[in-house]
């Protein structure tokens, strides 16, 4: 409870200051307490959940999240979000986390939500397209879906929770590029998979505000290197990048494994090249500082748990027919307030949280034990 207003009340100082938002319609964004996580499961284990009846109403039904891949924090706070919510509503709550961040284990998991007769999938997708037959069956079968996190290809979500726009983050991560830079030199991204359709999303437009603007002209995009969102390799990608190009400056790391394991090797090296992209505060606050010591000067992100939290009142929405997913549609997303559904860029719907966050050296303290 006390998280809860602390997060509150930062938030609203920060947005108040910094003009950029903690998620959405909703003032609560650190509800990094939600009770409700310890039923979350991987792929490996054993739901033990019962799937309820169809879910003619609000939270009656069994309502699945399947994330992008297990031993990922970040999934895990969405998947805490989304469970709360559903247990709130007297729903039942699947939590899948595939083994690998690969598509071929989300259409297993997939499979098997089909079979179990799920109300909902909301599912953060490994792959544009290659989840488009088996989201397809499910939603032949009576079965809402919609995508967190990272989108499908139109056709087989009906609508897409996107954290922030993709356009605004390819805008903040490129100037942070740019300022920590000095301005000019050569950067490298560490990603996740190369199939990612949200990092490639955020990639793609910072090479667009790249090309935009003359004042990106002094910079060099060496290599995006990808670390598929697993410590070990994100950190032997990072330290081949150090090899690789003895000039480089900077890394960004638009994704909370990536950003963490880059973290790690150019601070214990002391490394001359520095680092921003996207970050769990919780995970990176020993690195983020404006001195020689630390890594990481500034970086952004998103509240995880309200994503979640956003993909369960859509879920649930979805379930008892208050929003098909059209453009247009309106709903209210319990406490988190009214959110409507607009056109996405690949001729899809979507809605969005809210902006992309700054964390630096003057508010890492407060928000690295919110999430
Ligand atoms: C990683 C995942 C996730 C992304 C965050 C920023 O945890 O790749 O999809 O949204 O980073």
């Amino acid at each position: 409870m006390k998280k809860k207003l602390l997060s509150a009340l930062l938030c609203t100082a920060m947005v108040a200051t910094m003009a950029v938002g903690c998620g959405g319609g909703n003032s609560d964004s650190g509800n990094a307490d939600s009770g409700s996580s310890s039923e979350a499961t991987n792929d490996a284990g054993d739901d033990a959940e019962e799937v309820g009846d169809d879910g003619g109403e609000s939270g009656s039904g069994t309502y699945a999240i399947v994330t992008k891949s297990a031993g990922n924090p970040f999934n895990e706070k969405t998947a805490d979000g989304f469970q709360e919510v559903i247990e709130a509503a007297g729903g039942t709550a699947i939590v899948k986390h595939p083994e690998a961040p690969t598509a071929d284990a989300q259409v297993s998991v997939i499979q098997s939500l089909i079979s179990q007769g799920v109300d909902s999938i909301c599912i953060a997708a490994n792959d544009e397209n290659a989840l488009q037959a088996a989201l397809e069956e499910a939603m032949d079968a009576g079965i809402k879906v919609c995508c967190e996190d990272s989108k499908t290809n139109p056709d087989s979500r009906q609508v897409f929770v996107n954290q922030a726009g993709v356009q605004e983050i390819g805008q903040a991560l490129m100037d942070a590029v740019l300022d920590i830079s000095g301005g000019e030199g050569q950067w490298a991204v560490l990603s996740a998979t190369s199939q990612a359709a949200n990092q490639n999303a955020w990639i793609d437009a910072m090479k667009e505000v790249m090309e935009s603007d003359d004042k990106y002209s002094g910079l060099e995009l060496v290599e995006v290197a990808y670390g598929d969102d697993e410590p070990q390799k994100s950190t032997d990608q990072t330290q081949a990048l150090l090899a690789k190009y003895p000039d480089l400056k900077v890394i960004c790391a638009p994704t909370t494994v990536g950003i963490n394991a880059a973290a790690k090797v150019l601070q214990d090296e002391k490394s001359s090249v520095k680092l921003t992209g996207l970050g769990l505060p919780s995970e990176m606050a020993e690195y983020i500082g404006d001195d020689d010591d630390h890594s990481c000067p500034y970086m952004y992100l998103w509240n995880p748990i309200d994503l979640g939290r956003l993909g369960a009142y859509t879920s649930m929405a979805l379930v008892d027919g208050t929003i098909t997913g059209a453009e247009g549609d309106k709903f209210t997303a319990g406490d988190m307030g009214d959110y409507e559904i607009v056109a996405a860029d690949d001729g899809g719907t979507e809605m969005i949280l809210g902006a992309p966050f700054k964390f630096d050296a003057d508010n890492i303290d407060e928000w690295k034990d919110v999430y």
